[in-house]
């Protein structure tokens, strides 16, 4: 899989990322996703694969593009075997979040990326749209803290992990009414709280590495963008593990917000999901045995730059994380569009 795909990747992201940049501060957070979801699928489908997205931007009733389902890629094609090569016709999932952020986007915030993950066919969880508790902590943490446990006990854990203090520990949780006590208790645990509107796949791929002056992610998101932290997680080693949440009490799904918990309960056991209490950590989010990550900033965030334009092109940072390689790719591009004057060195 990884050939030449983990580097086309690349150009996938930074479409969508240059796409929704354009957009940025504009506080058209629907035109930011639209044109990264055109962006993003314009480029894959240039591509020598066989994909299947099974975390897009929605039920093929509700998304004209990148619905769950869709299959991208030249060798989608029914006569794909005149024109494509064996390995171009293993049948690869895509997990694919354009606009990571629309928000952030459409109100210029530090933050957004495109994103996506790739693993072969079953290798990815296929979401529900469903709320998760997530907890993402550095590599060094892997294993020894736990959803389970409370945000004190996995202070306590990550400063003997990290060999770091509690009170210089940073965990990012998103400001919403929901994570009201989560916050009160990191603090009064001692930590410091870093506090984001959106955008929890880049503050989770900020646990995975040092420098970043995170050093943990905790509260509830969306499940589909917790497939996608995890994918990248796993790959760079990190600590991952999700929670789905079910009942309105806790937070309500936006896509089922007037249903009961028990209905909540029945849709996903009609989803094939036996235990909804079922606490994933990353290899059974991104179970494939090659898991690929590729993020593009679309505004600039703690661990990429975001799209810079300049006289004559623009310039990308791309995150690439691949299982098969073994490699955490920072990819600096700069797209020349036409003569540029000047290309500065960085
Ligand atoms: C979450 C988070 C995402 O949107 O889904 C959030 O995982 C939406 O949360 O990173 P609310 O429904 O509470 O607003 C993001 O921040 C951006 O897609």
């Amino acid at each position: 899989m990884e050939s030449t795909l983990g580097l086309e990747i690349i150009e996938v992201v930074e479409q969508a990322a240059i796409a929704s940049a354009r957009l940025m501060g504009k506080g058209d957070k629907n035109t930011a996703d639209q044109v990264a979801v055109e962006a993003m699928r314009e480029r894959m489908n240039k591509i020598h694969m066989r994909g299947r997205i099974v975390i897009g931007e929605g039920e093929r009733d509700e998304a004209p593009m990148l619905y769950i389902g869709e299959e991208v890629g030249i060798c989608s094609d029914p006569h794909a075997k005149a024109f494509c090569n064996p390995d171009e016709l293993i049948e690869i999932d895509i997990a694919v979040d354009p606009c990571e952020g629309t928000n952030l986007v459409a109100y210029g915030q530090p933050g957004s990326m495109a994103v996506l993950a790739i693993s072969e066919k079953g290798g990815l969880f296929n979401a529900p749209d469903f709320y998760m508790k997530k907890l993402a902590a550095p590599p060094a943490a892997k294993g020894h803290i736990d959803i389970n446990k409370s945000a004190t006990e996995n202070l306590k854990i990550l400063s003997e992990c990290l060999n770091r203090s509690i009170d210089e520990l940073v965990v990012v949780v998103m400001k919403r009414d929901r994570h009201n006590d989560l916050i009160k208790e990191i603090r009064q645990a001692g930590a410091r709280v870093q506090l984001i509107s959106d955008g929890d796949v880049g503050a989770a791929l900020n646990c995975a590495f040092s420098g970043t002056n995170i050093h943990a992610l905790m509260g509830i998101g969306a499940a589909p963008e917790g497939v996608i932290s995890a994918a990248a997680l796993r790959a760079m080693g990190g600590h991952f593990q999700g929670q789905l949440i079910y009942d309105p009490a806790i937070v309500v799904t936006k896509e089922w917000a007037d249903k009961t918990k028990e209905e909540n309960l029945e849709r996903l056991q009609e989803m094939g999901i036996k235990d909804p209490d079922k606490v994933y950590d990353t290899h059974e989010l991104a179970s494939g045995e090659t898991v690929l990550f590729a993020g593009c900033g679309i505004t600039t965030g703690n661990l990429l730059k975001g799209v810079r334009f300049f006289h004559g092109g623009y310039r990308t940072e791309t995150l690439v994380i691949s299982t098969q390689s073994k490699t955490a790719r920072f990819v600096d591009t700069v797209h020349m569009v036409d003569q540029p004057k000047v290309v500065q060195l960085k």
